[in-house]
């Protein structure tokens, strides 16, 4: 199946109205088909192949740039700026990029020749192009890489047909409207902000973008513009509401969702919204299904509180006897990148099975408890402890570790180390070396020395009992 070019489709129907504004600049759609059409230019005189990576800042240039590589006919691969350099180029010669896209802000002098720097791209002369007219929805728009137990990266494949059909279901849902405009804070190299920029341009809906997530910045923003829906990770809903607490101010009028995802939340702050008046809406949602599949309906938030709610429209869900929830959506991955067992893996009888542990009450409303793997979740990034484990059996002195997530009021969990070793440890060394291989969020925060870690009869170790001596 094809459809029209959702750039050119909102071009043509409503080239005047708003697409994207970050406060400073606002382009209308008719000014963002211009200006991509010039971008694409430049881009084909660079042949970057099939994939072009994008380091990206949260800016209007970011957006233009991605639909330009989606309206040449080509594939964004997201990386993650968090990242450490060995992590992003085990990724960059995973997707094979002959081209990464690099944010002025994000860009260090000691890239390679295939980072190409905005400004770079932007020095081209090249003409501008015409655009594809029509967006096949088998074809892979994104990709986006998850870690998992292995500890190797996993390129999540993400189609047209998957983006449209999560919008789809996210608007029945949320009842929503083209006068929507929707605030994204949320990174864009993640599907939380990315798939903000999708609905924009399937709804034709303005497109709030925000460069970083400052508490005070985004108060005021609310406050003062017209935004109606909002993306969050409970990390930010919990300093919005430490803000909105000392400042008794009130969102504009027109404000109405500030849809949350991306790990689970405390009771006590979900009341605290409550008697805040912010609208809050839980979603449930992951990388693989291109955003949230099951969400709450604004109208049971009080009555549901604690749940992410129930499948949207076009998601169907079940529980496995052991509780995993299993789902089928037209917005699950086709696969992932170079590995075409790993999906095949997760399927039992054509549901996906999400590693995730729930329940569902008697009106069907799904409540997240917990994980079947090891996974944790720091302030909406994801972490697997194995891989964390891997970097650092390669520190001099470590003869055993063991990674496991430790309550924190700040991001929710942190990853913590339990260490065994012959030699007196340095912490800082520790937290260096860890900072030379990782993104600093999967660095422990603490390394517990201990003389043996707990294992089972068959040597895996219970990591369950470690976690036990942390509460
Ligand atoms: C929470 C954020 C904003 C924190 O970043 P901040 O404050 O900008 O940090 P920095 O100033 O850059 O750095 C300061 C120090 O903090 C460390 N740090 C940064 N982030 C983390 C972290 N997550 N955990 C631990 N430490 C962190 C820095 O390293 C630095 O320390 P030093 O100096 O030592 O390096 C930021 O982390 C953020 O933006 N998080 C959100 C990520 C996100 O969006 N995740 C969601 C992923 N999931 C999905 O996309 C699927 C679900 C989904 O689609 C969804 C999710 C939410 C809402 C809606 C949906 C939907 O379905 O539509
Ligand atoms: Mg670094
Ligand atoms: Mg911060």
């Amino acid at each position: 199946m094809e459809t029209q070019n959702w750039l050119l489709k909102q071009a043509s129907t409503q080239p005047d109205k708003v697409a994207v504004t970050d406060g400073t600049s606002t382009l209308t759609f008719r000014q963002v088909k211009d200006q991509v059409e010039q971008i694409a230019g430049k881009l084909n005189q660079l042949h970057p192949g099939p994939r072009v990576g994008m380091l990206a800042d949260n800016s209007i240039e970011s957006y233009k740039i991605a639909l330009a590589i989606l309206c040449s006919g080509r594939t964004i691969v997201w990386l993650n700026w968090r990242l450490a350099d060995e992590e992003l180029q085990r990724q960059i010669s995973d997707s094979s990029l002959a081209v990464c896209l690099v944010a002025d802000s994000l860009w260090q002098s000691t890239m390679d020749e295939r980072f190409v720097s905005y400004q770079g791209l932007s020095n081209s002369t090249a003409r501008r192009t015409a655009l594809i007219p029509s967006f096949d929805y088998d074809r892979v728009a994104s990709i986006m890489y998850t870690s998992g137990t292995t500890g190797a990266p996993k390129g999540v494949l993400q189609t047209f047909g998957n983006h449209f059909y999560s919008a789809v279901s996210s608007a029945l849902n949320l009842d929503l409207t083209s006068d929507e405009e929707w605030l994204c804070v949320a990174p864009i190299f993640h599907i939380s902000g990315f798939s903000i920029i999708m609905r924009g341009l399937i709804y034709g809906m303005t497109v709030r973008i925000v460069d970083k997530f400052r508490a005070l910045k985004v108060e005021n923003i609310l406050v003062n513009e017209p935004v109606t829906i909002m993306s969050v990770v409970p990390f930010m809903l919990k300093k919005l509401l430490a803000r909105l607490t000392e400042s008794h101010r009130h969102y504009n009028h027109a404000f109405r969702c500030m849809l949350l995802g991306g790990g689970t939340v405390d009771r006590p702050t979900l009341v605290k919204c409550q008697k805040l008046s912010i609208p809050v809406v839980q979603c449930y949602g992951m990388t693989e299904t291109c955003s949230q599949i099951v969400a709450l309906r604004a109208q049971d938030a009080l009555r549901k509180l604690g749940s992410v709610g129930q499948p949207l429209f076009t998601t169907q869900l079940k529980l496995s006897k052991s509780g995993e929830v299993l789902l089928k959506t037209p917005a699950l991955t086709p696969g992932y990148l170079n590995l075409p067992e790993k999906l095949p893996a997760k399927m039992v009888n054509g549901w996906y099975q999400t590693g995730d542990i729930g329940h569902l009450d008697s009106d069907g409303y799904l409540y997240i408890d917990g994980r079947r793997d090891e996974m944790l979740i720091s302030g909406g990034e994801n972490i697997f402890p194995e891989e964390v484990e891997q970097v650092y059996q390669q520190y001099p002195g470590i003869d055993a570790i063991a990674v496991v997530g430790k309550t924190n009021p700040e991001w929710g969990q942190v990853p913590v180390a339990f260490v065994v070793s012959q030699q007196q440890l340095d912490p800082q060394k520790l937290i260096h070396f860890g900072y030379q291989h990782l993104a600093h969020y999967k660095v422990p925060h603490q390394y517990i020395k201990v003389s043996s870690l707990p294992t089972n009869a068959s040597g895996k170790v219970q990591r369950f009992l470690l976690r036990q001596q942390l509460s």
